[in-house]
């Protein structure tokens, strides 16, 4: 058997993709990620192993060594891709998670699938880890993992963070198997999410669902304490400022700008194609503020790039058509032959030329209807080194709790929303260097190993005290 791990992430996906050399070969690399750079030398320094989905149906690649990490991939099926991923992942979490904005489905051969891949990964887990390891399960794919592992190996410290919101109880209370999940989450010594106000609601909920007493932002379940806290996520900052001061980088933004025709204002949006990002209504923004007269195609232009996600799904689909309707209608109306309104780009990009994207444009337009962080507003703000850009911001993503410089807006405001963009365009550099710095030094201090670092000590705090209570302490 192989060696075990002292320290295991367990996730989705592995941060690994299969590429071919150019003599053909079929190699695998790490994927550049904010999680893999962060846990990159916690990983390293224990021997640590990463368990996941490599992409791909049917049967999984054996376990390899990358980069000093162990990779351990776990199989998917075609089917269980259908019900466990694109379904219950997506289709019923993910919605019902970001306040119901598209109306969950709920299956039942869905959380059947959710299930069994949940006690798959759990299983690998309990193989690969150490006696007294530390397990960090990450997201909304796997929150039955902690419960399920515990029941294996109770030896080990078990720490789970959520990458979406956590929903308020009313929400949460619609899934039909409501106390499972809560009951999975339960399963770890600490949960960790993106805003307090989640964590919040994961303590009220175990009382509201399970009759658990908590006092402060621990839990008593079965004899044990589960702490709740929040951990916000961030972007591996000084990379960023670096990729953004790369000459190569700087000259691409310059470049950007003049195939743009050189206009005063370039408005910039980058997101998942998904409709908790608020694309459709800064387009629709974009387009009231070119009839109101108040912007002029040729001075303003707006980038909207789309990353293609999640394709299969039907909420996706009909959002992709939304979107596209919405380009069309405003090029349709404002633009002129060479000169369009709206250039929607439907594609990945690699991160310099994103850097470059964000070095080139006025206003990072970042209005979801609600986001459990939001890395794309941190990423704009870390690349604007020369202070110049405004971020207009939407106060449902986690990032507006801490991005307080940003202009802030209501997405569901449409005239909120004009109004943040055109204070945005309108304002004095001397304003928008003030609010770039205040951001900037918060990200500097703020960055993603930090955020690593800040959990995995707590986790340690939370594990340690983990002693049975007393009989008393117990659940009501
Ligand atoms: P996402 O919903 O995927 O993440 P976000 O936090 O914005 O959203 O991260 C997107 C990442 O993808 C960014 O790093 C961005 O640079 C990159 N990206 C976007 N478009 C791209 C493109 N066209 N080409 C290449 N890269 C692109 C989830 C939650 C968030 C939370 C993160 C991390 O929904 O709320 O912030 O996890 O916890």
């Amino acid at each position: 058997m192989a060696e075990r791990s002292s320290f295991v992430v367990v996730a989705n996906r592995l941060p690994v993709d299969e590429v071919t050399t150019p003599d053909g070969e079929r190699q695998w690399r790490t994927s550049p990620g904010g999680l893999v750079t962060a846990l990159h030398p916690v990983l390293t320094e224990h021997g640590g192993t990463w368990i996941g989905w490599a992409g791909g149906t049917g049967e999984a690649p054996e376990p390899f060594d990358l980069e000093g990490i162990h990779i351990h991939p776990v199989p998917l099926s075609a089917d269980e891709l259908e019900r466990y991923y694109e379904g219950q992942s997506n289709a019923t979490i993910w919605p019902l998670y970001h306040d119901a904005v598209e109306t969950p489905v709920y299956k039942r051969r869905w959380r059947e699938a959710y299930r069994s891949v949940n006690q798959r990964f759990a299983q690998a887990a309990a193989e690969v880890a150490a006696d007294g390891a530390t397990v960090w399960v990450q997201d909304y794919q796997l929150q039955l993992v902690p419960a399920m592992l515990r029941e294996l190996r109770p030896d080990l410290k078990i720490g789970f963070f959520l990458h979406i919101p956590f929903p308020p109880i009313e929400l949460f209370m619609q899934m039909p198997f409501r106390a499972e999940v809560l009951r999975g989450l339960l399963g770890a010594d600490l949960v960790g999410f993106q805003q307090r106000l989640a964590a919040q609601n994961f303590v009220r909920l175990a009382r509201h669902l399970l009759g658990l007493r908590y006092e402060g932002q621990s839990i008593q379940v079965d004899g044990r304490k589960v702490k709740a806290g929040a951990f916000p996520i961030s972007i591996d900052t000084r990379e960023m400022e670096r990729l953004a001061a790369d000459p190569k980088v700087q000259a691409r933004a310059k470049e950007i700008r003049a195939e743009l025709g050189d206009p005063k204002t370039i408005i910039l949006g980058v997101d998942r194609l998904d409709y908790t990002k608020g694309i459709e209504l800064r387009l629709k923004a974009f387009r009231e503020l070119l009839a109101d007269g108040k912007l002029k195609v040729g001075d303003a232009v707006m980038v909207q790039v789309a990353t293609p996600s999640r394709e299969r799904v039907e909420h996706y689909q009909s959002l992709r058509v939304k979107v596209e309707r919405e380009v069309g209608r405003i090029n349709g109306e404002f633009g002129r032959v060479g000169v369009p309104a709206v250039h929607y780009l439907h594609q990945s990009y690699s991160k310099q030329e994103l850097a470059a994207l964000y070095v080139a444009a006025d206003v990072m337009m970042v209005t979801p209807l609600r986001d459990g962080m939001n890395l794309v507003a941190k990423e704009y703000v870390a690349c604007r080194a020369d202070t110049g850009g405004a971020l207009v911001l939407s106060e449902f993503a986690g990032a507006a709790t801490e991005m307080r410089q940003s202009f802030l807006c209501n997405p569901h405001d449409p005239d909120g929303v004009k109004d943040a963009l055109m204070r945005a365009v309108a304002a004095e550099p001397a304003e928008l260097k003030r609010r770039m710095r205040v951001m900037q030094r918060h990200l500097r201090t703020h960055d993603v190993a930090q955020w690593a670092q800040t959990f995995l000590e707590a986790l340690e705090v939370a594990a340690e005290g983990r002693a049975p209570e007393s009989a008393e302490a117990q659940s009501t």
